[in-house]
């Protein structure tokens, strides 16, 4: 019962500012920049400042039997003397009407790759731009390189992290995506797996242009709640100590001291209210904490419950099981068989629940 695993966690309640419970959306939405703020000063670090990159843009010509257009852009952001070219694939089908999109942050450059079966996309009628984070600056503790290398002084505390830079070049597509034609501007999704799951959830908890947000599997320091982990799940000790480069280099005072961070990671979904969420876990992925990411979404309903909204529609009173697909309502959550990876399957839960929301708004 979920009741009885959220009195395991001990979370406390944050919906609270100066000692008030926050009871309406206007009181939220002048609270929400605190909490906000408290994420990126204490785990992901901040945006560095936005740069209106240089584009190019070179026609492919594989185009997909000519159901899409395959354009590659390439984004040159420059910063005093120094400078970073960032590419992104962009795939569009052809149609007479604008088109819903998907901002997909991956592990690959190639397209389509393992993670993103293209011309699936295409033919349920969605187009996407997608970039390789590691395009943008390595998945390690080097900060000199990349669109890192155009922000970070050496020797000087750094108030970005590489999630926090990866958010950051997902919110440049959408400046993109914005000065294209065929674009359906108010239908743009943002899809990540894993450690880019938890950069989606960051890059939509700062950008509301992103109408839906899929974060697949992203677990600890992600969807899932930090507090009352078992031994079996990733803890902040766990990540911090592997992967310290993702968070801000303080975030590590918090390992085994879950308790004194002034929030958990339900307030970061919050922030995506009253727009779309989708969460999803894989049974075998015990790594990244289902329970955990199904009590976050439940905690954060309470954001959606503002705006006169769900949130989060569970079956019953019970935790999600193996096969569910629990997408009624704005916040979401399904849990697959097998492990941890972005399968067809997830991208088929998530794109019918994209065609559901354009009905919804037809
Ligand atoms: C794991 C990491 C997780 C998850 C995953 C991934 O090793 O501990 O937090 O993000 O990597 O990104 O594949």
């Amino acid at each position: 019962m979920i009741k009885n695993e959220l009195e395991k966690r001990k979370i406390p309640d944050f919906f609270i500012n100066d000692g008030k419970k926050i009871s309406s959306r206007e009181e939220w939405e002048s609270y929400r920049e605190e909490i906000k703020n408290q994420f990126l000063k204490i785990e992901y670090g901040y945006l560095p400042p936005k740069i209106e990159p240089e584009i190019k843009t070179e026609d492919q010509m594989v185009n997909f039997a000519n159901k899409a257009r395959w354009e590659s852009i390439f984004f040159t952001f420059k910063n005093g003397s120094k400078a970073h070219q960032v590419r992104a694939e962009l795939v569009i089908p052809k149609s007479n009407k604008r088109v819903p999109m998907f901002v997909s942050i991956g592990f690959a450059k190639e397209v389509p790759n393992k993670y993103l079966p293209a011309e699936e996309i295409i033919d349920n009628g969605f187009g996407f731009i997608h970039f390789h984070y590691e395009d943008v600056s390595t998945d390690n503790n080097d900060f000199t390189n990349g669109l890192s290398s155009l922000f970070y002084n050496e020797g000087e505390k750094r108030s970005f992290s590489k999630i926090s830079l990866w958010a950051y070049m997902a919110s440049a597509c959408v400046d993109y995506l914005y000065t294209r034609e065929e674009v359906d501007k108010e239908n743009i999704a943002v899809m990540g797996h894993s450690r880019l799951g938890k950069t989606a959830l960051l890059a939509s908890a700062l950008d509301e242009r992103f109408i839906l947000t899929c974060s697949n599997e992203s677990g600890c320091c992600g969807a899932a709640i930090s507090r009352g982990k078992t031994d079996k799940n990733e803890d902040i000790a766990k990540i911090v100590e592997v992967f310290p480069f993702w968070f801000t280099e303080d975030f590590g005072k918090y390992a085994k001291n879950e308790e004194k961070l002034p929030f958990d990671q339900h307030m970061l979904l919050a922030l995506i209210a009253p727009r779309y969420l989708m969460i999803g876990g894989a049974i075998e992925d015990v790594w990244a904490d289902n329970e955990g990411q199904a009590l976050s979404l439940y905690l954060a309903s309470y954001a959606w419950r503002l705006y006169g909204k769900n949130g989060f529609l569970l079956d019953g009173e019970r935790l999600p099981r193996v096969g569910d697909i629990l997408d009624k309502g704005e916040a979401c959550f399904h849990l697959r068989e097998h492990s941890h990876f972005l399968s067809r399957y997830d991208w088929q839960v998530y794109m019918k629940k994209f065609k559901e929301i354009l009905e919804i708004k037809r």
